[in-house]
């Protein structure tokens, strides 16, 4: 392969079905970045799905914008933060941006021989691993999975909640499993006039309640944190670090899940870091069912001072049968993924099974 981008639109099938409160998915995709320059090579990830049912983001429009409109300024730029000053004239595509955005930090981690996450300014060597349960059938089908999880060693369970599925369960599992660290997580199923019925979470102990009103609201948030005992997390309504500010001015959460994807990618992700730590507001790191690409950039971002939770960061085999890297991502007996003493993200790409998963590709010089 030659200097320039290539980018590939892959799709893997899930070991199971995930279902979140707006739908479910089977065959994940996402778009794979691979930038080559100086003779070094970086990989990114956009983990946008088939369908815009988290994001208006999918696979297909994060290919689209970033060859169409990202690719070039991926080349020209000296790094991750003058890619993303070019780029500014592009509103939204976040997920896209940060697909190109992380590909840039691995290339430049990987031209200074250094880790990724060391040179991000990360201070620990292991990170907390937590697993996101999907909404089940029944409670029984619920109770059996995450049992299984906590065989394999994963010390934080979230649950995934939606009106008619969330208090019974959520009793449920907190029945089972009386000291378990438990969060749930509603991807906007509800709306304030919901308050009272929320208000019965507050009996189970809960580390938190992640999203639970409009997908980018923040005013009704604000409101619902004042009623609830549980602290309130945001995800969806946090895009870029001015949300983020937005949020600790109106008091709209007091935790807030960072996802590197969903906020253009690591320099954003490290603005709102900094900015929460110096505020007083616990972060920690969330996912989109990345590849083992994606998790690389994830490791080295939970790998911050002020992550102060376990992350959405599994294994590869929560999610993949066969990861695209090497070695694939995996539990330590403490239930956490070390991170790498290897340059850029510290992990290989298996660019064969890449290339077997891909539906389309294209390269940019
Ligand atoms: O809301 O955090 C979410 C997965 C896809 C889209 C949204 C979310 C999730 C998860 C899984 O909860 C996180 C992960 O393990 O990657
Ligand atoms: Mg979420």
């Amino acid at each position: 392969m030659a200097e320039g981008i290539d980018l590939y639109l892959v799709e893997m099938e899930l070991v199971s079905a995930f279902e979140i409160s707006s739908g479910v998915t089977k065959r994940r995709q996402a778009v794979i970045v691979r930038v080559e320059k100086d003779g070094h090579v970086g990989w990114g990830e956009a983990p946008a799905d088939s369908k815009p049912i988290y994001s208006y983001e999918t696979a297909e429009t994060a290919f689209y914008v970033i060859k169409e409109f990202l690719a070039e300024h991926a080349l020209q730029a000296t790094g991750p933060e003058d890619f993303l000053r070019r780029v500014s004239f592009v509103r939204g595509h976040q997920i896209a941006k940060a697909g190109v955005e992380m590909a840039l930090w691995d290339l430049e981690a990987k031209k200074k021989g250094l880790p990724l996450w060391k040179m991000l300014g990360g201070v620990r060597e292991e990170i907390e691993s937590g697993v996101s349960v999907g909404i089940q059938h029944t409670i029984r089908d619920l109770l059996r999975v995450v049992g299984s999880y906590l065989e394999r060693g994963y010390k934080r369970v979230k649950l995934k909640i939606k009106p008619g599925w969330d208090v019974n369960v959520v009793k449920a599992v907190r029945e089972a499993y009386p000291d378990l660290l438990l969060q749930v997580d509603a991807n906007a199923a509800y709306r304030l006039n919901d308050w009272y019925h929320l208000k019965k979470l507050d009996t189970y102990d809960l580390l938190m309640l992640e999203q639970p009103l409009d997908y980018e609201d923040l005013v009704d948030h604000a409101e619902l944190a004042k009623m609830l005992r549980t602290p309130i997390c945001l995800d969806e309504s946090i895009k870029k670090p001015e949300d983020a500010y937005r949020a600790f001015r109106l008091g709209s959460c007091s935790i807030i899940n960072i996802k590197p994807a969903r906020v253009g990618g690591l320099v954003n992700a490290k603005k709102i870091h900094d900015f929460c730590d110096s505020v007083g507001i616990p972060v920690w790191i969330g996912g989109m069912l990345e590849t083992g690409i994606g998790r690389g950039h994830q490791v080295a971002a939970a790998t911050l001072p002020n992550v102060r939770f376990p992350n959405d960061i599994s294994a590869s085999d929560r999610y993949y049968e066969e990861d695209i890297v090497e070695p694939p991502w995996k539990l330590t007996a403490r239930g956490t993924l070390r991170a790498p003493d290897r340059p850029g993200i510290g992990v290989e790409v298996l660019e064969e099974r890449l290339e077997r998963f891909t539906l389309k590709s294209v390269h940019i010089a």
